[in-house]
């Protein structure tokens, strides 16, 4: 019991997984190596993408109790090892949702003139937009019809159809994977079923392509455009939605891979990552535009990823674009949008 309150304690504000190490292999070295002189007890690759520039980068789980940040440093200058780092937790940019759906209390879509876009442009459905978060509510009404379906692969048939590497991928991934940390719900394997448990991405993911025309709830940004859901975020026993390193890199690369052109990350950290710097330069490689929020702790330093040169970094503004008071602000911030009780589509709650 007493094990069980320190445990809980420890996570009431967790930076990182515990028991957990990724590590980035030079050229020559070998992993089994590497993995036994640190005494790791199990060991898999990140990505199961078979690009070349994201090959040699694992992930390292330790016995229960490990101390993994003096085990880091003891193996910083390993003549094997690129690199290695924790493997770092995100919060998610949430906002306060009210649950009224109607178009005319979407005052964001006024404020940015989204009617008038919309007469110039509506977007393409060639146009995919990966949402990055805690999975998307796919069967919610105004969002199901928009949703990407991955045309090499058959549903349902237990073959990986494409071969891309991921079983039955019809309509997204999920690549929550975090068995040391106190979670609930769906959140210790990957599986092929991205459905949101947290709510925060059916909200992001419904501001950027909810179903507009269509007579019910509320328009997205964009019309045509459609929506990948990639899981990576997962609750916590102790309250709170938290995306692991690994699993939102991999979800990252999954989404540049399989032809994501947009990828939202609307989450963050004050710590950069090496994995995640990997994952976002191989999907900025492969042409995605990558967005990310500046962060909602009224701070002046803006959260990473939104930090990294290649990712788009947007603040969130009022009802009279001034700057929202939560927003996070700097030099780094490339545009501004909406972002003050903007609403949206929910899990629960239909709006
Ligand atoms: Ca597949
Ligand atoms: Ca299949
Ligand atoms: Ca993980
Ligand atoms: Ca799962």
């Amino acid at each position: 019991m007493i094990l069980m309150i320190s445990f809980l304690l420890m996570f009431s504000y967790p930076r990182y997984s515990p028991d957990e190490l990724i590590v980035r292999v030079k050229g020559a070295g070998s992993i089994e190596t590497i993995s036994s002189r640190l005494g790791a007890i199990e060991v898999h690759p990140v990505f199961r993408s078979p690009a070349s520039e994201l090959k040699g980068i694992y992930l390292l789980r330790f016995p229960r109790g490990t101390d993994i940040l003096s085990l880091m440093d003891r193996h910083r200058s390993d003549p094997d090892i690129d690199y290695i780092q924790l493997n770092h937790l995100y919060r998610p940019c949430a906002e306060v949702v009210p649950n009224d759906p109607r178009f005319d209390e979407q005052w964001d879509m006024e404020r940015i003139r989204m009617p008038e876009a919309w007469s110039v442009e509506k977007g393409s459905e060639d146009v995919v937009i990966a949402i990055v978060d805690t999975g998307v509510n796919y069967e919610h009404e105004d969002i199901k019809n928009k949703i990407w379906r991955n045309p090499g692969e058959v549903p349902g048939n237990g073959i990986d159809d494409d071969g891309n590497g991921f079983v039955d991928d019809y309509i997204g991934w999920d690549f929550t994977d975090a068995p040391t940390m106190p979670g609930r719900g769906d959140y210790t394997e990957w599986d092929n079923d991205p459905m949101d448990e947290g709510g925060h991405g059916s909200h992001v993911a419904g501001i950027a392509g909810a179903q507009p025309d269509n007579s019910v709830g509320i328009a997205g940004v964009a019309w045509r455009c459609r929506i990948m859901p990639v899981r990576a975020g997962f609750r916590v026993l102790t309250g709170g939605t938290y995306l692991q390193d690994d699993d939102a890199a991999a979800a990252i690369v999954y989404a540049a891979d399989n032809g994501a052109k947009v990828i939202n990350m609307s989450w963050g950290d004050e710590e950069p990552s090496l994995l995640i710097r990997d994952a976002i330069d191989y999907a900025y490689s492969r042409g995605c535009v990558l967005v990310a929020a500046a962060g909602n702790d009224s701070r002046t330093d803006v959260l990473y990823p939104a930090a990294y040169r290649k990712v788009i970094a947007v603040a969130a503004s009022d009802q009279n674009d001034h700057k929202a008071y939560f927003s996070n602000a700097n030099a780094a911030i490339d545009i501004a949008a909406p972002g003050m009780v903007i609403l949206s589509l929910g899990v629960k709650e239909p709006y």
